[in-house]
């Protein structure tokens, strides 16, 4: 009896253009396009190991060792019932393994739901784990309105590099999907410093406090007609130019119009904390003297939904602001991978 087994990884993704907002929740269609960057740090990935059985009698999962229930109609169901899906109108002649129950483990390398996007390595890792054991030859992009049904920023994670997420204009979803804007290659200086200010589990999720925000802002409506758009052209053609000083001001910005529409909610919603706030500052104070100097921009923060920092920058820059983070907050337990791209200080 043959092994029908595969495992696949993701890592996360941290949105520098921010997703915030559905106009339909079912099949997880945005208000926004929004525009990631992959990390490609081992130690920030989701691991999924996916198995088809005749002898399973139910799908089950089970999130970092803990079973988790997959709700009829919800989104684990919906993500493997439309891999299913493609399995069976695949032409591939080989056994039909559609039928059988699949048992999914997977695991994170980082805390969950402390705002750095574990649904989004989770889910990109489930599709691509159930596309291997599939032998689906589906495309990223095709991958990607899957993984998106599971959790938005999902479907970034199934591209390294720098992504966008096109929202698209059919209601069904069809053309909401990710697509590449340049390989990681293209860009290897710019690194992501993640600072964890805290790992506790967040207060408000991401599903519930977009909807509020949807449903009470009237600035997501500013935010969505007269700025994204205008972000996602410009900061895309930043990153063709590696144009930090641009890629930097945008990020910045986006960030802030995304707590501040979170802040514009009713009753409002606060991610970041006085930390976070002080990171800010030293960001800005760092940003405003290599100006007064005359030079550009050394550094960008970004916040999601969360208290935890990701700080891009380039390579040149890095040793110095690992160095300014643990000055201005000794209590730092600072991590820097000697071998990855990223780094990550823990600030605590
Ligand atoms: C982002 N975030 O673009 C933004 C920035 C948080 C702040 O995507 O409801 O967990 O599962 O689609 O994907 C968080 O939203 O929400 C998120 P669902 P998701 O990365």
């Amino acid at each position: 009896m043959p092994l029908y087994q595969a495992t696949a990884s993701a890592p996360v993704n941290i949105a520098c253009i921010k997703y915030w907002g559905k106009r339909d929740t079912k099949l997880i269609l945005p208000t926004n396009s929004s525009l990631s960057v992959t990390l490609d740090q081992d130690q920030l990935r989701s691991t999924t190991t996916s198995r088809a059985d005749s002898s399973f009698e139910k799908d089950r999962l089970w999130l970092n060792g803990v079973e988790e229930e997959i709700k009829s109609g919800g989104r684990l169901a919906t993500c493997i019932s439309e891999m299913r899906r493609l399995r069976r109108e695949s032409t591939l002649t080989q056994v039909q393994i559609s039928p059988y129950n699949v048992h999914i483990s997977s695991r994170n390398n980082f805390p969950t739901a402390a705002g750095l996007a574990s649904s989004a390595s989770g889910f990109a890792a489930l599709v691509s784990s159930l596309a291997a054991l599939y032998a689906l030859p589906a495309s990223p992009s095709q991958l990607s309105l899957i993984a998106r049904q599971g959790s938005g920023s999902a479907c970034r994670s199934l591209f390294g590099g720098f992504v966008a997420w096109e929202m698209g204009s059919s209601p069904d979803g069809s053309d909401s999907l990710a697509v590449e804007v340049a390989p990681r290659s293209h860009w290897p200086q710019l690194q992501a410093l993640i600072c964890v200010v805290s790992d506790d589990k967040k207060g408000t999720s991401s599903t519930s406090g977009m909807q509020r925000t949807v449903e009470t802002s009237a600035l997501l409506q500013h935010r969505i007609v007269s700025v994204v758009p205008e972000r996602m052209a410009a900061i895309s053609a930043a990153i063709h130019a590696r144009d930090f000083n641009t890629f930097a001001r945008i990020t910045m910005q986006d960030s802030n119009q995304f707590h501040a529409v979170a802040l514009d909610t009713d009753p409002p919603i606060f991610y970041m904390n006085d930390v976070s706030r002080a990171i800010i500052a030293l960001i800005v104070e760092y940003n405003r003297v290599a100006v007064e100097r005359g030079g550009s921009l050394k550094a960008a923060y970004t916040f999601d939904a969360g208290p935890n920092a990701v700080i891009y920058a380039p390579e040149e820059n890095l040793k110095e602001i690992v160095e300014l983070i643990v000055r201005y907050f000794p209590q730092a337990d600072t991590f820097k991978d000697p071998f990855g791209l990223f780094g990550a200080a823990g600030v605590r």
